[in-house]
């Protein structure tokens, strides 16, 4: 009877400090922020308000070193010591199915409607953010952050010149090679010189997003998938011939740059507010990329041209980036880490993240329009520092489009307002996918020595130091696929078919 009694003390004991083990210790929160942004997550204020909001904390981790974390990645092992969750985790692609397959990262979907319905809800509306996270098979190993605004590379027309010359807004290939050339031509910074670079543009990939005015766009790969779900080339195809014998015509009019090949964007960029300005036309997010603040104001966006009334424009990097957010198999509570990240998908969540609490950071207009409550250089040096953590490697969460338009700041609104409009057009010729590991190496097996080769042929093409004749397209346009290209597409298609086909 004693000895009985004994045991079941005993076993009492085990399981309460087993669960007072479970409840105390603290859930471990991995991930990089590098040191340029100053965040130091343990006297960060972010961390605490999400604590008091979702009622969950963790012991951080934080690694500031790219190359640190990325060796922290490759070393995670079931059995090895293992964080909770990652935060602000840049999972790669390869990284985010490797570590899955591994056992470390856990299959998200099946706890996201009753954990975080906040994403989920999101993801709902928008099937095509759902396979962009799905890896080949349907697992969701890595939460992403959600923006429409993504930067993209834009245009930037001088709209004081368009006026000074009694211009209108060109819509189309042939308007808009009507305006480079009175912009060569009639002296519209009115010096008296012929100063005037019509279009200037930092090598192909920036010219590239001038495929739109034709009605197509690719990828940095050269690819695109068109309604049907066929992923076709551009490299080898006629509507590229045609574009690089378009770019040729306005080379040899000296209407775009002819530094544009040879020198970086820096080097050509105007930083005296003072100067004189000479270009016409600015590829970049904004158009501070290239010019001075002051000057910016007389730039606007070049709207996508119209090619037989169809408007397309590439979006650089769509509404998703991957990677942000995982939760590892050691997890000690899935529901806990899910409640606090899905917080971040809330409107109050991405105030939380990116500008503090209303009343002390921030104050918000019953209009929707929100401002910083301290000087711009208390919010650079201090707030976006100490109290918010958007800056730095990417947050998982939502950011929705009002909350960039309702900022109130002279300079950004007008920016942001022609990124938003840009972004009701653009969208990714190809959209993101998993790349098994089979295909991950066959594309860096055979992609660095054909885009070196196709994009110095190109500009080749485009300078005329190769001219662009039958002979020299077949002989092009043969070695392209010698190198792989077809081989290329079919790993392109497989891996859309994998993942958005029905
Ligand atoms: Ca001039």
């Amino acid at each position: 009877m004693k000895k009985g009694f004994a045991l079941i003390a005993v076993f009492l004991m085990v399981t309460l400090s087993l669960s007072a083990f479970a409840s105390e210790g603290q859930m471990v929160l991995a991930g990089l922020d590098v040191q340029d942004t100053g965040h130091d997550w343990k006297n960060n204020l972010f961390f605490d308000r999400m604590a008091e909001v979702t009622g969950v904390s963790f012991e951080l981790n934080q690694f500031t070193d790219n190359e640190t974390w990325k060796k922290e990645k490759q070393g995670y092992q079931v059995g090895s010591s293992l964080p909770d969750v990652l935060f602000k985790a840049q999972l790669s692609p390869q990284e985010t199915l490797e570590l899955y397959e591994k056992g470390v990262l856990i299959d998200l979907r099946p706890y996201l409607a009753e954990h975080a319905p906040n994403l989920w809800a999101l993801l709902e509306s928008h099937p095509d953010w759902l396979r962009a996270i799905s890896l080949p098979g349907g697992a969701i190993a890595a939460l992403p952050q959600i923006d429409s605004l993504m930067s993209n590379n834009a245009m930037w027309i001088n709209a004081k010149w368009l006026r000074a010359l009694g211009l209108t807004m060109p819509t189309t290939a042939e308007e808009l090679v009507s305006v480079l050339r009175a912009f060569k031509s009639q002296d519209p910074n009115m010096n008296g010189r012929s100063d005037e670079v019509p279009l200037t543009f930092t090598g192909l990939w920036d010219l590239r997003f001038l495929q739109h005015a034709f009605g197509w766009m690719a990828n940095d790969y050269g690819v695109a998938v068109d309604e049907q779900g066929r992923v076709r080339e551009y490299l080898t195809a006629d509507e590229n011939r045609a574009f690089l014998e378009w770019l040729h015509t306005l080379w040899e009019e000296k209407l775009i740059d002819k530094d544009g090949f040879s020198t970086p964007s820096s080097t050509r960029a105007i930083t005296d507010s003072k100067a004189t300005p000479t270009y016409g036309i600015v590829f970049g997010p904004t158009p501070m990329a290239m010019l001075p603040t002051e000057m910016t104001t007389d730039y606007e966006l070049l709207v996508p041209l119209q090619a037989e009334g169809k408007q397309v424009y590439r979006s650089l990097l769509g509404e998703l980036r991957r990677g942000t957010f995982a939760v590892t198999s050691a997890c000690r509570d899935i529901p806990a880490a899910l409640r606090w990240v899905d917080y971040l998908y809330t409107e109050e969540g991405c105030y939380l993240a990116r500008s503090g609490l209303q009343g002390k950071e921030y104050e918000r207009l019953s209009d929707g329009t929100w401002y910083w409550l301290d000087s711009e250089d208390i919010v650079a040096n201090t707030v976006l520092r100490d109290i918010t953590i958007s800056e730095g490697t990417t947050i998982p969460g939502y950011t929705p489009e009002s909350f960039s338009l309702h900022y109130d700041n002279e300079t950004a609104a007008p920016v942001v307002a022609a990124i938003s409009r840009l972004a009701a057009i653009a969208s990714e010729p190809y959209p993101q996918v998993y790349l098994t590991r089979e295909q991950q190496e066959k594309v860096d097996t055979l992609w660095p020595a054909l885009t070196a080769y196709a994009e110095n042929t190109m500009a080749c093409f485009v300078t005329g130091d190769i001219p662009l004749t039958d002979a020299s397209w077949t002989d092009f346009t043969g070695k392209v696929k010698a190198m792989g290209m077809d081989e290329l597409l079919q790993i392109w298609q497989a891996a859309y078919d994998a993942q958005y086909g029905s």
